[in-house]
């Protein structure tokens, strides 16, 4: 998507920087004026860090002042899916429905139900209660935004994890070095996991800590093993999509471009499962081949 943005906002932006305003005062000006989280960051992003494209686009604005609004670059995720059913087919996985920005593709009958019933007898017997990535530390802690329970498998622990690995290299073009282990998760009536980012927090202690191991998030893939009655949507609250877990779907979301940039736009959560229980296995993919470490 992109932000329209008008000669007199952009002029406003520009003066800003010159001017040394700093930017935490700039983002209250603009929520103070109404824009919002995802606005301000973009304009932010746009003033702050591509100040150079800014003076551009006001010298073109002045040139050509007929074109009126101008528009900021859109975001392309590197791991993108083309649209290009061809590798989805081979595999008898369908494309259901895609987004650009954020860039969201669902599929239909990427596992078959046999995998995702194996997968959770699997899991069953060793779950314990997820954690989230501490900003402070980058060490892993408990946190009640995130109410499931969870196991992790290594790469290729199986040969069902390596088969299902090799179809999502195959159909994302992320080759299976990139991704961490699947883990399988279990929602239990009210549990969820609040909405986030999977990228690491570009200027944070666990991106910093990753750099010799895969380095950044780039995309992740969330397979839905069964049919939950209610409630337990993935949603993405900023793009106001929501989707209903379907035994043997899987939602894949990307959101770093080729410069590092992080999409904002892919802020997403599990909503909380109301009736019933929702299991899900998911995998995350990163920029550079992925090694656990050995404890
Ligand atoms: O439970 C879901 O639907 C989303 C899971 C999720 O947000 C994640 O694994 O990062």
């Amino acid at each position: 998507m992109a932000v329209n943005i008008n000669r007199d906002l952009a002029q406003w932006l520009y003066d800003r920087v010159e001017e040394g305003t700093p930017e935490k005062q700039v983002r209250k000006s603009l929520t103070d004026h109404g824009y919002d989280r995802v606005q301000v960051d973009t304009l932010c992003r746009y003033a702050f860090q591509q100040t150079d494209k800014l003076a551009e686009a006001l010298k073109a604005y002045d040139r050509d002042a007929s074109e009126g609004d101008m528009a900021i670059t859109e975001f392309k995720a590197t791991a993108a899916i083309p649209d290009d059913r061809e590798n989805a087919t081979q595999d008898d996985v369908k494309i259901l429905f895609r987004s650009e920005r954020p860039h969201v593709v669902l599929f239909g009958n990427f596992l078959s139900h046999e995998e995702c019933d194996a997968l959770m007898d699997m899991a069953k017997d060793q779950l314990r209660r997820a954690e989230v990535v501490s900003r402070e530390t980058g060490d892993p802690v408990i946190d009640h935004r995130r109410t499931s329970e969870y196991t992790m498998f290594q790469r290729d622990e199986t040969e069902l994890l390596q088969r299902i690995e090799d179809r999502i290299a195959r159909i994302t073009g992320v080759p299976a070095t990139h991704g961490e282990g699947i883990q399988v998760m279990r929602y239990g009536v009210g549990a969820e996991y609040q909405s986030h980012f999977d990228f690491f927090d570009p200027d944070g202690v666990f991106l910093r800590k990753s750099k010799d191991r895969g380095g950044q998030r780039i995309a992740t893939l969330v397979m839905y093993l069964n049919d939950p009655p209610a409630g337990g949507e993935t949603i993405f609250p900023d793009a106001g999509l929501s989707i209903s877990p379907q035994k043997g779907n899987a939602v894949y979301f990307a959101y770093v471009a080729e410069n590092g940039e992080c999409d904002n736009l892919s802020f997403h959560g599990g909503a909380p499962v109301v009736r019933g229980e929702k299991w899900i296995a998911s995998k995350w993919l990163r920029q550079n081949p992925y090694f656990l470490e050995l404890e």
